[in-house]
């Protein structure tokens, strides 16, 4: 398998957790991906030139990163990224931690893609809000750290995301997610093995 992204793009280590959690990793090429290249290889395997993007073993592209996870689940002995038994919750909770990293890149965007004179605030603080709101929902009833599912996984990623672009001071606003990330982190090594040196 050969997965196309970068050291920090967060649905691309959201991919890479997923795959060290579950043994998935042994065999897996990670090469540099640049979606702002015109002439990057990431456009011609997923058209929207968006990483992370995973060429199987048979020269399949999947893309999407809750495809590539589904696409794990079908290598496992049984499903653990989304569990049969909890299905519903975990997509759904899956979604609401890819719609914190999606509004978290839409900032990141805002503030460094669009010039200056261009920058429309109530725009950044439309999307803070999707991550405040998110985030104090996750906070009553957040995923269990001790399982690498889908909805843990996400959530990590969003957290780390938001910790090296700061987005929002989720450590300040929502400290209980503190112990609930360094929980995961204990379980689960392959989140700090996973961090870019920015
Ligand atoms: N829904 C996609 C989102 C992927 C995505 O937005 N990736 C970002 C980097 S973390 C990207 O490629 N951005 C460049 C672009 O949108 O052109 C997924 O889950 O994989």
């Amino acid at each position: 398998m050969i997965l196309y992204s970068t050291p920090t793009s967060p649905f691309g280590r959201k991919v890479k957790i997923a795959a060290r959690a579950h043994g998935l990793s042994d065999g897996m090429r990670i090469l540099k991906a640049d979606p702002w290249s015109e002439d990057d290889e990431l456009r011609r395997i997923n058209p929207l030139g968006k990483m992370p993007a995973l060429v199987t073993a048979d020269g399949g592209a999947i893309y999407g990163s809750g495809v590539i996870l589904d696409y794990f689940d079908t290598l496992l002995d049984q499903p653990r990224l989304f569990p049969r038994a909890r299905m519903i919750e975990t997509r759904t909770l899956h979604a609401l931690g890819d719609g914190l990293i999606e509004a978290g890149l839409l900032i990141t965007y805002e503030k460094q893609r669009r010039p200056d004179a261009f920058r429309y605030d109530p725009w950044i603080d439309h999307q803070t809000g999707k991550i405040a709101r998110g985030l104090a929902v996750i906070t009553d009833a957040p995923p269990d750290p001790a399982f690498a599912d889908a909805a843990a996984i996400t959530l990590a990623c969003a957290l780390g995301y938001f910790d090296w672009r700061q987005q929002i001071d989720w450590r300040g606003r929502y400290p209980a997610l503190i112990a609930w990330l360094n929980a995961f982190r204990a379980s689960f090594p392959a989140f700090d093995e996973t961090a870019a040196e920015h």
